[in-house]
């Protein structure tokens, strides 16, 4: 039986464990990126591992999300990064060279090759024909040292794309339509693998606009062919060298299988609050609306830049409409700036910001009070925004930029032809915002900065022969790690700083959390289906290991947010069956005996509710290597002991 691209590349990097579905298998990794949001916290833990020089092929640090300097905070942080990077063989992407994974995939990604990323939207360089996988600080640390990094060999899922797309309907309406048909929560556990005759019509920017959009399904990864598209990507980029044809064999066995006709699909918008609740256009209808943002990992392209120049282009933005322009890359602007793209686009009122996350995690442009926005992003959950009754719908820049000029959502297919938008044969190749490391020989002369909001990982304890500790939160279905850990011009510039971020753990579900939680002194959360979906910021595991949470038990986790609890040392427990969840209140007294001896033989647990005098069951599925962090206390603590 032949084998999917997936597996060939995954097979081609196991350095532990069997390559058998269902088993985890350890990855050696190529090439890893960091940004700064969960960047500090991830040099942090590299450091206290002892080790001078990053061991992979390429390690990049990106400033991208923490760019609005409010204070000392982010500024900091980002000199911390810089000295870092130059220390340890890092290449450092400075600020305003832009967003992480659009910087990756222009500069640095190649097909084949093996990524991860402290940060949920690394899969976009799946466009590239990579494995690449968002992870926790940690586990981005540890593959910097040449560690392996583990996932559960998963369910590889093959999307055919037939046909090709009709004029105005783009790339991001074939991510909405995947998220239509299989929910937040249908990726998870899988990789989606794109394959078809529709493949040949996308660009590569395009294919990681696709992909960046896995990471909303909950896929491990998503993963495109490489192909003459990539290479001639490739050639535009001056990187041709790096290119190597890639796809799965003819007889591939694939666990799914999902066909969706390119030809058919409209534009569409995820409708608040969550990236699955997509309809057409036409089914929501010319809705008034307040504010446009374009930009983010997902649509910031110089394609996606030249599509809105056309629609702006002699026209200005409705007086009752802010639209706000980020490209995503210091090349994008500058070659907008060049080709006259950026004029047209100032020409029409935009309010054109810096090459960074910006608006996307809330850093600035928070929409009106109830107010419409309509964001080029890919995730639109509640107060992301920074503005709790805001309403955000995620829609293609060419959705944006048509209803930014007519004042409502608009379809774009009523501004008529459609020109042919094609990606420059050679990109402005200029990497003068990437400082080199010093060289190994010269690496110890480097000081490392420190500025005072930052601050040491969090205390962790072995995993304890029993627990008992009360419920200090029940929450409910599909919490992200917006709810527990949220982003924003306030909270953000805090990542340096458990203890203080710590005080803003849960606010969007329940502000008095972190005084209960610290005053309890040790806690167990409980939650529905899909805990943890979202971000993959290890903080929305440092900051409850901080309050003192030992355990969070749930219907069921997302992937990086589990994997981040068992880094931390929180055990991550599941209801056997589920209806036990409708037993406990907040409050409730939670007690588990002989908790690591069941931990340790993989046992079903049961947990004595001492308060209702009732009893249910719990699973803890762990690989032999999870039980050793486990039982440490984490990975940093496990990962030292290794080292020994
Ligand atoms: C996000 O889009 O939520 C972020 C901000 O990029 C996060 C990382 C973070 O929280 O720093 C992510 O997606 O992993
Ligand atoms: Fe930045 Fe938004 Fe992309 Fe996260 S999703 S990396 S905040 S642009």
């Amino acid at each position: 039986m032949g084998l999917t691209l997936a597996e060939k590349i995954l097979k081609a990097h196991t350095v532990d464990g069997e390559f058998v579905k269902g088993n985890e298998i350890g990855i050696k990794i190529d090439q890893t990126l960091t940004q700064d949001a969960t960047g500090t916290m991830a040099y942090i833990e590299f450091e206290a591992m002892g080790i001078d020089q990053v061991r992979t092929e390429r390690s990049v640090a990106y400033i991208d999300h923490n760019t609005l300097q409010s204070g000392f905070e982010n500024a900091d942080d980002h000199r911390f990064i810089a000295s870092v990077a130059k220390k340890h063989g890092i290449y450092y992407s400075r600020p305003g060279n832009g967003i992480c994974h659009q910087v990756h995939l222009e500069r640095f990604s190649a097909p084949g090759k093996t990524l991860i990323g402290s940060d949920s939207h690394t899969p976009t360089c799946g466009g590239m024909g990579m494995i690449a996988i968002g992870a926790g600080g940690l586990d981005v640390a540890v593959a910097m040292g040449g560690g392996a990094y583990y996932i559960t060999y998963p369910k590889i899922v093959n999307v055919e794309l037939t046909g090709k797309l009709q004029p105005w309907v783009a790339a991001k309406d074939v991510i909405l339509e995947l998220l239509r048909r299989i929910s937040v929560k249908g990726g998870v556990g899988k990789i989606i693998e794109y394959t078809g005759e529709g493949i040949a019509t996308l660009s590569v920017p395009e294919r990681a606009t696709i992909t960046n959009m896995g990471a909303e399904l909950g896929a491990t990864t998503s993963i495109f062919p490489s192909d003459d598209v990539t290479l001639g990507f490739l050639k535009a980029q001056g990187r041709e060298d790096v290119w190597v044809p890639l796809a799965a064999d003819a007889d591939a066995e694939y666990d799914e299988h999902i066909v969706i006709d390119l030809s058919t699909l409209a534009p569409m918008a995820a409708c608040p609050h969550s990236p699955d609740n997509v309809k057409s256009i036409t089914e929501i209808g010319k809705m008034k609306i307040d504010q446009v943002c374009i930009g983010s990992c997902t649509n910031s392209s110089l394609l996606d830049m030249l599509k809105v120049a056309y629609i702006l282009d002699g026209k200005t933005v409705h007086p009752d409409v802010s639209l706000a322009v980020s490209p995503g890359s210091k090349q994008v602007l500058n070659m907008m700036a060049e080709n006259g793209a950026l004029a047209k686009i100032i020409g029409a009122g935009a309010r054109v910001l810096e090459s960074a996350c910006g608006p996307c995690i809330g850093m600035g442009q928070s929409p009106n009070s109830g107010g419409i926005s309509l964001r080029t992003f890919n995730r639109n959950f509640e107060g992301r925004s920074g503005t709790k009754d805001g309403q955000v719908y995620l829609v293609s820049p060419e959705v944006a930029a048509a209803s930014a000029i007519a004042g409502y959502l608009c379809d774009p297919r009523e501004l008529g032809n459609m020109p042919e938008f094609k990606l420059p044969e050679k990109f402005a190749v200029n990497d003068n915002m990437i400082t080199l490391p010093a060289s190994p020989e010269a690496a110890h002369e480097v000081e490392i900065l420190r500025g005072p909001n930052i601050k040491e990982y969090p205390i962790t304890t072995p995993l304890a022969d029993s627990l008992t500790a009360d419920c200090s939160l029940k929450v409910g279905d599909n919490i992200t790690t917006d709810h527990i850990m949220p982003a924003g011009a306030k909270i953000l510039p805090l990542r340096s700083n458990i203890p203080a971020i710590s005080k803003h753990c849960f606010a969007v579900c329940d502000e008095a959390f972190p005084d209960r939680a610290l005053s309890l002194g040790k806690s167990i959360i409980v939650g529905g289906v899909n805990y943890g979906q979202g971000s993959s910021r290890e903080h929305a595991a440092l900051a409850p290991l901080y309050l003192g949470v030992k355990a969070v038990i749930v219907k069921s986790f997302a992937r990086i947010h589990r994997q981040n609890l068992i880094n931390a040392g929180i055990l991550p427990l599941e209801f056997v069956d589920a209806s036990a969840y409708d037993t406990i209140e907040q409050g409730d007294t939670l007690s588990i005996e002989c908790l690591k001896d069941s931990v340790m033989n993989g046992e079903i647990i049961t947990v004595k509710n001492i308060t209702k005098n009732t009893e249910f069951k719990v699973k803890c599925e762990l690989s032999d290597r999870m039980k050793g962090v486990i039982a440490c206390g984490g990975l940093l603590e496990y990962t030292k002991e290794n080292l020994k």
